[in-house]
């Protein structure tokens, strides 16, 4: 097997996207087996050595542009135009304040140096948890996340969560264009579309994304 050149830890953070009952089976947007990555998760964020431990929470507000509720004739998971950008439309999910919107109380929240939550413009969504989708001026909007991690030393990340096909995602595609060392725990997220899985790999390998295992990340440590 290839050698993967791994993240030096001591400026490495982890972020750890959207898990979220909504995400987990029976949840409004339920990802295929997403709980399955509950305890690999769990065993990094509390033994895998990462100094900073980012939790992200998609936390939309009743009525969000993303919602197929909010699109006459649309049903979720059709295909929409939102500010001149294809999109998807989603089932109304991860609502501020409600049950389908917490953190899953299985993993250990407490190793979490910050929760970033995201999602919260009801004019624009946000996959990436570097940046908002484009907006009606067609800008999308910094989250922040970049400074916070820079100022704190971090120049890598590793990635973990859901939906390995958007938000996990983008957020690698954006850790990689704000100039971070970007390591993409395929085992440790799933899809909403897993068709497009080996597509969205050799996309995220093109943009210079490092796709590994789990166990990749542990063996080298
Ligand atoms: C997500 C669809 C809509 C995600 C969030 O966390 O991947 N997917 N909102
Ligand atoms: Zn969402």
């Amino acid at each position: 097997m290839a050698e993967i050149p791994l993240p030096r830890r001591s400026s490495s953070a982890l972020i750890v996207t959207d898990i979220q009952y909504d995400f987990m089976p029976g949840g409004a947007l339920a990802v295929g087996d997403g709980d399955a990555i509950l305890p690999g998760v769990s065993r990094l964020m509390t033994s895998g050595g990462f100094p900073f431990v980012v939790a992200t929470q998609d936390w939309h507000p009743a009525g969000h542009i993303s919602f197929a509720s909010q699109h006459e004739g649309v049903s979720p998971f059709d295909t929409l135009s939102i500010h001149g950008h294809e999109d998807t439309a989603w089932p109304d999910h991860c609502v501020q304040g409600t049950r389908g919107a917490e953190l899953c109380a299985d993993l250990p929240w407490d190793r979490a140096c910050a929760v970033l939550r995201k999602g919260m413009d009801p004019e624009s969504d946000s996959y990436s948890t570097f940046r908002n989708n484009w907006d009606r001026h067609g800008n999308r909007p910094p989250t922040g996340l970049a400074g916070y991690l820079r100022e704190r030393g971090v120049d890598s990340v590793v990635l973990c969560g859901l939906a390995r096909d958007v938000c996990v995602y983008w957020s690698a595609m954006d850790a990689v264009a704000a100039g971070f060392h970007t390591w993409f725990l395929w085992d440790l997220t799933r899809a909403v579309v897993p068709e497009k899985d080996e597509e969205n790999r050799r996309e995220l390998e093109q943009h210079g994304v490092t796709v590994c295992t789990m166990n990749d990340l542990l063996n080298a440590s």
